[in-house]
C-alpha cells in the first residue's frame, strides 16, 4: 500500500522533496553558524569549574558509562577529551550490569572516589545524588533526560531540558557533553574538541534525535565527515561503509548504532567490556569491531527462534485487538525487541510477558495513535513504565483474561492499519528518467529521523523476471525504461510468485545510489499485483 504526498512535481523533483518534508536547502547546507551558545546551558562555568578541580587536585573520578550508544560515545568523548588535555588524569570508568541507568545500585562507589561524572543519565537521581555529597563525594551530571522529579539539590546539573534558554532540545547526551566540552576548553584556555565530533554524530543518530534540528544536523553532518575513532572507523569498514560514497545518517542508524546495541543487549559480559575498551581505550578495535558483528548476528538469530517459539503459541480470535502472549523463556534484554517485531507483523498491540509467581510483566508494544501505556494504567488493572508505546509493564497472573477484555472493547473501533508507504512520486514506468532518479538517489546521505527518505510508486509495471535476473543468493536485479531496480532479500516465496510469471504490479521503492555504477537506483520496498 502507498499514498502520494504533494504535488509529484516529477520536474521540480528536488524541490518536492524538500517541500513533502517541511525542509530547506538551507538546512541541507547548515554551516557552523547554527551552533547555540553553550552559555545558554544552566550551570556550565559551575561545572567546568567542579571538573577542573578534581583534575587539577589530583583526585580520582568515576565516570559512569551509560548503556547505549548514547552513553558510551558520551563517556567515550568526555574521558578522551580529558586525557588528551590531562594525560595523567585519574578516571576510572563504570558501566551497569544490566538496563540501569545512572546512580543505580549495581554501581558501587569506593570511598577514594571524589567526583563522579554521569553523562546521557543522572537527572533524576536526586536522592542518590545526595547521599554521595554525605559521603564526601561530588557529582556533575551532564544529560539530556527530561527532570520527572525535583530539580536536584545537591551536585551540578547540566542538562538541555532543564535549561530554559536552550532553544536545541535535540542534542542527546554526547551532544550536551560535547557542549561542556566546549565551555570547558574556553574557560580553561584548553583545544577545543573538535577531533571528537565523530563520537557525537554516532552518539546522537543512534539516539535517533531529529535531524531537522539545525544545530544536531550539523554537528552529525561534520562528525560523518571526520571519522577518526579507531573503534568507529573499524565498524564502518566491518560493514563496507564510506567506501564508494559517503557515510550517511542512515548508513550509522541502520548498520553501526545496531552493532553496538546488539553487543550491549545480547552480549556476554566479556564482549561488553571489550566493546567499552574500544569504544573508550582504542584498543584493538578490528577485532572487537569483528566481535560485534558476531553478536549481532547471535542476537538476530536467538530472536528469530524465540519469534517462532511464541508464533507457535499464538492465538488471536476474532475480535481480538491485542497480543497478549508468553515470551515463552526468551531473555528478558530481548522481549522488546521481539515485542515490536510481533506488533509490526500483525499489526496489533503486544503485552509480550514472562511470569513469575502470580505476576505478569515484560516489554509492551504499541501502534498508530493510540497511547498503550496510559490505556493500560487507566484500566486500573496493571502497570507501565516507560513511553507511551515502548515500555515494561506488569499486571497480575488472574487478571490476564480481563486485561484482554479491557483492550479488545477499548480498542474495537481504533483503526491500527496496514503499513502505507508515502511516496514523493507516482509515476508510470515511460516517465522514469535516469537523471531524475540520479538527482534524488544523490541525496541519500541527508535522510534521518524526522526526515525520511523519499520513496516514489511506479504504476503499471508489466514484470517479467526470468531466472536470469536472480544475482546472488538474495537479490533480484532488473531494469525499467533504463533504472536498475532491485529487490534486496527475496524469500523463496517472493521468487515463486514473481520469477517467471507475467504479471503487471505497482512498485514502490526508495532511490539509492548503486556502489558499483554510481549511478542513481531504485531499491525496492514492495511489489503489489494489479493484475
Ligand atoms: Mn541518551
Amino acid at each position: 500500500m502507498y499514498k502520494l504526498v504533494g504535488e509529484n512535481d516529477i520536474n521540480n523533483a528536488r524541490e518536492q522533496v524538500l517541500k513533502n518534508r517541511g525542509i530547506t536547502e538551507e538546512l541541507l547546507a547548515v554551516g557552523e553558524e547554527a551552533v547555540e551558545d553553550y552559555m545558554n546551558y544552566d550551570n556550565i562555568i559551575e561545572g567546568c569549574e567542579l571538573l577542573m578541580k578534581h583534575i587539577e587536585e589530583g583526585n580520582k573520578i568515576l565516570v559512569i558509562i551509560d548503556s547505549d550508544v548514547d552513553g558510551i560515545t558520551s563517556a567515550s568523548l568526555l574521558t578522551n577529551y580529558i586525557w588528551r588535555e590531562f594525560p595523567t588524569a585519574d578516571i576510572i570508568l563504570q558501566h551497569h550490569e544490566g538496563k540501569q541507568h545512572g546512580l543505580s545500585n549495581d554501581i558501587l562507589i569506593r570511598d577514594d572516589v571524589k567526583l563522579v561524572v554521569i553523562p546521557d543519565a543522572g537527572t533524576n537521581d536526586k536522592k542518590e545524588i545526595e547521599e554521595l555529597y554525605k559521603r564526601g563525594i561530588e557529582v556533575l551530571v551532564i544529560d539530556h533526560h527530561e527532570l520527572e522529579g525535583e530539580y536536584p539539590t545537591y551536585g551540578i546539573l547540566i542538562n538541555n531540558q532543564t535549561s530554559p534558554r536552550v532553544k536545541n532540545k535535540h542534542l542527546s547526551g554526547v551532544g550536551v557533553v560535547y557542549k561542556f566540552l566546549c565551555a570547558f576548553a574556553d574557560t580553561f584556555f584548553l583545544e577545543e574538541p573538535t577531533e571528537f565530533i565523530d563520537l557525537v554524530s554516532l552518539g546522537m543518530i543512534a539516539d535517533a534525535m531529529d535531524a531537522r534540528s539545525e544545530e544536531t544536523r550539523y554537528y552529525i553532518k561534520e562528525g560523518l565527515k571526520h571519522v577518526k575513532n579507531p573503534f568507529f572507523k573499524a565498524l564502518t569498514e566491518e560493514k563496507k561503509l564510506g567506501v564508494y560514497k559517503p557515510l550517511g545518517i542512515m548508513d550509522i542508524g541502520w548498520s553501526i548504532a545496531p552493532l553496538i546495541n546488539g553487543t550491549i543487549r545480547s552480549g556476554t559480559i566479556i564482549e561488553k567490556q571489550k566493546l567499552y575498551t574500544a569504544m573508550i581505550y582504542q584498543r584493538d578495535c578490528d577485532t572487537i569491531a569483528k566481535m560485534c558483528k558476531n553478536a549481532k548476528s547471535r542476537q538476530d538469530s536467538a530472536v528469530k527462534r524465540d519469534m517462532t517459539k511464541i508464533e507457535k503459541t499464538l492465538v488471536i480470535n476474532e475480535g481480538d485487538r491485542i497480543i497478549i502472549a508468553s515470551s515463552c523463556g526468551a531473555t528478558k534484554s530481548k522481549t522488546g525487541l521481539i515485542a515490536g517485531k510481533l506488533c509490526s507483523k500483525y499489526k496489533l498491540p503486544v503485552l509480550l510477558y514472562s511470569s513469575e509467581g502470580d505476576l505478569c510483566s515484560g516489554s509492551a508494544r504499541g501502534l498508530g495513535e493510540i497511547d498503550l501505556k496510559e490505556d493500560l494504567n487507566a484500566s486500573g488493572l496493571g502497570n507501565g513504565v516507560g513511553h507511551g508505546n515502548a515500555f515494561g509493564f506488569s499486571f497480575k497472573k488472574e487478571d490476564e483474561s480481563k486485561v484482554k477484555e479491557y483492550f479488545n472493547e477499548l480498542y474495537k473501533d481504533v483503526e491500527f492499519g496496514e503499513d502505507v508507504n508515502l511516496v514523493d512520486f507516482e509515476v508510470y514506468p515511460f516517465e522514469l528518467y535516469q537523471e531524475f532518479v540520479d538527482e534524488i538517489a544523490s541525496m541519500e546521505g541527508e535522510w534521518g529521523n524526522g526526515v525520511d527518505a523519499p520513496m516514489i510508486a511506479i504504476k503499471d509495471v508489466p514484470l517479467n523476471l526470468t531466472e536470469e535476473n536472480i544475482k546472488g543468493k538474495l537479490n533480484v536485479i532488473w531494469d525499467i525504461y533504463g533504472v536498475m531496480c532491485i529487490k534486496r532479500f527475496t524469500s523463496n516465496v517472493w521468487k515463486e510468485e514473481f520469477i517467471g510469471k507475467k504479471k503487471t504490479v505497482d512498485i514502490v521503492a526508495r532511490f539509492v545510489t548503486d556502489n558499483f555504477t554510481g549511478k542513481g537506483s531504485l531499491e525496492i520496498v514492495e511489489v503489489i499485483p494489479t493484475k
